[in-house]
């Protein structure tokens, strides 16, 4: 009986089962890009590492990929250049969610656009990809002001503590992404 399980772990291990599935391979230890699945695929000293995001995204752990970009765009722009990678602006709801953000952008020393926006009806901000009211919130304080009665867009600001203000739409900021990481 021992002997059988044995050459069903080795047989797993060789052919790697759902591991490559996922293109994930066996290894003692995972990269940080990569996450690992335990009983799967792998003998049982080894652990079956898959990276659960696109290269150059970000995994937050039980949340999202998340991408964060180089280049400064309108809040319009940025929201479709997120659609076009197949994402979209980010929608931090829980608190892991929003410091992550603030943290990554705070390392970066940049202001990013989230998907926040009350251009549709002043004073109440939704998620712009299906219109939940936002919940849980990050606001600097005496945020949201609209200020000159022309701010509708939500971002992660530098100058103010990485907290959230509400920000002309049309200014130029870098902005940030999320989609779902790959499961099994
Ligand atoms: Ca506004
Ligand atoms: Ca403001």
């Amino acid at each position: 009986m021992f002997t059988f399980l044995i050459i069903i772990m080795i047989t797993q291990d060789v052919h790697g089962t759902r591991c490559s599935a996922l293109n994930g391979t066996c290894k003692m230890e995972c990269l940080p890009t990569e996450t690992s699945l335990t009983g799967h695929g792998c003998c049982h000293l080894k652990k079956c590492c898959y990276a659960p995001c696109e290269s150059g995204w970000l995994f937050l752990p039980g949340s999202n990929c998340y991408f964060f970009s180089t280049t400064s765009e309108d809040w319009e722009t940025a929201k479709a250049r997120c659609m076009y990678l197949g994402a979209k602006l980010s929608e931090p709801v829980t608190q892991s969610e929003i410091d992550y953000i603030s943290n990554i952008a705070r390392s970066r020393n940049g202001t990013f656009w989230l998907g926040g926006t009350d251009k549709d009806n002043e004073g109440t901000f939704v998620w712009t990809s299906d219109n939940r009211t936002i919940g849980l919130s990050n606001w600097a304080g005496g945020e949201p002001n609209n200020y000159a009665n022309r701010e509708d867009c939500v971002a992660v600001h530098a100058k103010l503590g990485f907290l959230w203000n509400d920000s002309p739409c049309d200014s130029r900021s870098l902005f940030t992404c999320e989609t779902k990481p790959l499961t099994i």
